[in-house]
Parts: structure tokens; C-alpha cells; sequence
């Protein structure tokens, strides 16, 4: 069997959504397709929820989807046989416009980029207090990746039975970003809440605890609804690609939430991110840039920030971020 390490997604960065051809007149129309959220992709199978009765349904592309992806958290439109019945197979015929999306670039052809989900709220960037080592340079990516494509990003630090994770955590502290703290077994209500009625896809290395955290939260949901063996037969560990899984609601009138567990993620391009954006991702620098020279590269000597006053080691370390970044683009 392969290793986990085996399926890491190598490279993520966003892309911003593609927008559709204009259809033609002799396109058949499905404006009465079924709408359903994809939620698993596995071999050319997709496995979509029924917007409607929540029915799952299991899909493949239809001929005339052409070479266009569809991934994790899309918005499909379906015909045909979309009784969910065993053995049966709808086929998806239309991917409504998506507002944002996650892209990895594969390992041998930098040039070509996969997609691995789209639509989502919230990025749950996950890191562990050790084993493997908290990297800054990892969950500063992620934020200027969550900032360009406009998903709300909160940290996960896992396995704090290990270590304490405090100064790495530090870093973090100023920027108005939920920090969750947990270990196996804690108590989850706080994030529970924080992943309420919410699409969020989890993002960290392989090894760092996603897996573990997603069986503590679905637990029951995957009882109920047997999401997983209909996935892929096997459970949800094996799983190489993205996998969506509804949430227990956190009360009785609240409506559900989705988490996205994806098989490890080492590291993100954000080459192709705007400088501008890249540099508003780092708001606590804002004010000392605007004593920048005009034009300011930011990593040049005349550089506001080489002397701004007030910085403390957290600063210091995003500073260091943030100057790795600029100097990649
Ligand atoms: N010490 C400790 N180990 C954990 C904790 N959570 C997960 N692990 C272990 O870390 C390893 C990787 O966990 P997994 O959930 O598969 O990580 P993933 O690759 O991010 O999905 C497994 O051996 C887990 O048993 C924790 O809170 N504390
Ligand atoms: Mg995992
Ligand atoms: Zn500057």
C-alpha cells in the first residue's frame, strides 16, 4: 500500500475562477438538471449530496463537460439516473461558476495545474506542536492564498499533548485570526462552533493530525449516512484525493456545516498572487510601509521596515515570511 507520504499534494495555490463559455444554440439545455454538491472524486467516479433531499448519487462527466474539471465542494448539475440506487450512475452535465479555488501544481510538470477544491468558506490552515515541527513559511503561504481568494483562514494546532506550541503560535497572535488549540481527545465544542454552517477545507502536511481531527467531528455523521464506504469502499484513510463530510450540527435548528479532508498538502506557490496582495496579506506591516520610499520593493536597503521600531521576535519572524515571499516573486 502506499504511504500517506506517497499521496501529498505538493504544491497549492489558488486560482481565480475560470468563468464559462457562453452556450451555444444547439447545446442541449439542462437549466432541469439536479443541482448537487460534489463531494468525493474517485477514479473518474464522482460521488455528488442532492441539493434537495440530500440524496447521494453517484456521477461521472458527461461528454459534453469536455476537458473541464470537477472537484470537491463544486456545484454540479446532473441528469439522468439521480436515484442513488446501487449501481446507479447520473452524469454531470454543468459546473455552476466557482467563487474560489485551490490548485495544486503537479510534482513532474510544474506548468500543469490541478485543481483540488473549489467553493469553500473557510481554510483551516493545521499544524502540529510537533511531529512533524510547526513551519512558519508553510502557514504564511496559506494565508496570502486564503486572503487572494477571499476564504476566511483560522490555525489548527494539533498535538499539543507534545509540546506547548506557544511561540510558534505567537506569530499569529496580532492578526485577528481564530486560533484553535487541540490534542486527541480534547474538547472540540469551540471548533465545532467555528466550523458550523460552514464549506472548510483543512490544509497541512501529511502526519500533523487532519484525519484524526475529522474522525472526532464526524463521528456520528458518518454512521448515519454511510458517506464513506460509498466513497470509496475502503473508509476515508485510503483516500487519495479530497473528501467532503457533513458535520453534526452544533444544535438542533442549526443547519450543517462540511469539513474537507485532504491527503497532506507540503507546501504553497503563491508566485502567481499580486505583489499588492501578497503585501496586504501582512496587515501588522501596514502602518511602518507607509513611510516606504515610493515604489518600495520592500526588500531593498531604504526599507521602512529595516529600521521600524516596536518590532518584537513575532514581527521579526513574519518579517521574514513576508521578505522570503517577495523575494520568490
Ligand atoms: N501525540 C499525538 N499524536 C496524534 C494526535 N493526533 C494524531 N496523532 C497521530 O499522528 C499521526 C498522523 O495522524 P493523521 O490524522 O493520520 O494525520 P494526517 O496525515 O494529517 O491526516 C497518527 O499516528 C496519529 O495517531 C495527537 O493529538 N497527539
Ligand atoms: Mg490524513
Ligand atoms: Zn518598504
Amino acid at each position: 500500500m502506499a504511504s500517506r507520504r506517497d499521496l501529498d499534494e505538493d504544491d497549492v495555490r489558488s486560482r481565480p475562477a475560470r468563468s464559462t463559455r457562453p452556450r451555444t444554440k444547439d447545446r442541449p439545455d439542462y437549466s432541469a438538471a439536479t443541482r448537487g454538491l460534489v463531494i468525493a472524486v474517485d477514479r473518474g467516479r464522482t460521488t455528488c449530496v442532492l441539493e434537495d433531499d440530500h440524496t447521494i448519487v453517484t456521477a461521472m462527466k458527461s461528454r459534453e463537460l469536455g476537458k473541464k474539471s470537477v472537484v470537491v465542494g463544486d456545484i454540479v448539475g446532473l441528469v439522468g439516473d439521480t436515484s442513488g440506487t446501487e449501481g446507479s450512475l447520473a452524469r454531470i452535465v454543468s459546473v455552476i461558476p466557482r467563487k474560489n479555488a485551490l490548485t495544486r501544481t503537479i510534482d513532474d510538470n510544474p506548468g500543469e495545474e490541478r485543481m483540488i477544491v473549489a467553493n469553500v468558506d473557510q481554510m483551516a490552515i493545521v499544524i502540529a506542536a510537533a511531529h512533524p515541527e510547526p513551519r512558519h513559511g508553510f502557514v504564511d503561504r496559506a494565508l496570502v492564498v486564503a486572503f487572494d481568494q477571499g476564504i476566511k483562514p483560522i490555525i489548527i494546532l494539533t498535538k499539543r499533548d507534545l509540546a506547548d506550541g506557544k511561540e510558534f503560535l505567537s506569530v499569529y497572535n496580532g492578526l485577528d485570526i481564530e486560533l484553535f488549540e487541540i490534542q486527541r481527545g480534547a474538547d472540540l465544542d469551540p471548533l465545532r462552533h467555528a466550523l458550523a454552517n460552514k464549506m472548510t477545507v483543512l490544509l497541512g502536511h501529511s502526519g500533523v493530525g487532519k484525519s484524526t481531527l475529522v474522525n472526532a467531528l464526524v463521528e456520528s455523521a458518518e454512521r448515519s449516512t454511510g458517506i464513506v464506504n460509498d466513497v470509496t469502499g475502503r473508509g476515508r484513510h485510503t483516500s487519495s484525493s479530497a473528501l467532503a463530510l457533513r458535520l453534526d450540527p452544533v444544535s438542533e435548528d442549526a443547519e450543517t456545516g462540511w469539513i474537507i479532508d485532504t491527503p497532506g498538502v507540503r507546501s504553497f506557490g503563491v508566485a502567481h498572487v499580486n505583489i499588492e496582495r501578497v503585501i496586504a496579506s501582512f496587515p501588522e506591516f501596514a502602518e511602518a510601509m507607509a513611510s516606504c520610499p515610493k515604489n518600495c520593493s520592500h526588500i531593498e536597503d531604504g526599507c521602512a521596515l529595516n529600521t521600524w521600531e516596536g518590532f518584537d521576535d513575532p514581527h521579526k519572524s513574519r518579517l521574514s515570511s513576508l521578505r522570503r515571499l517577495l523575494a520568490a516573486q
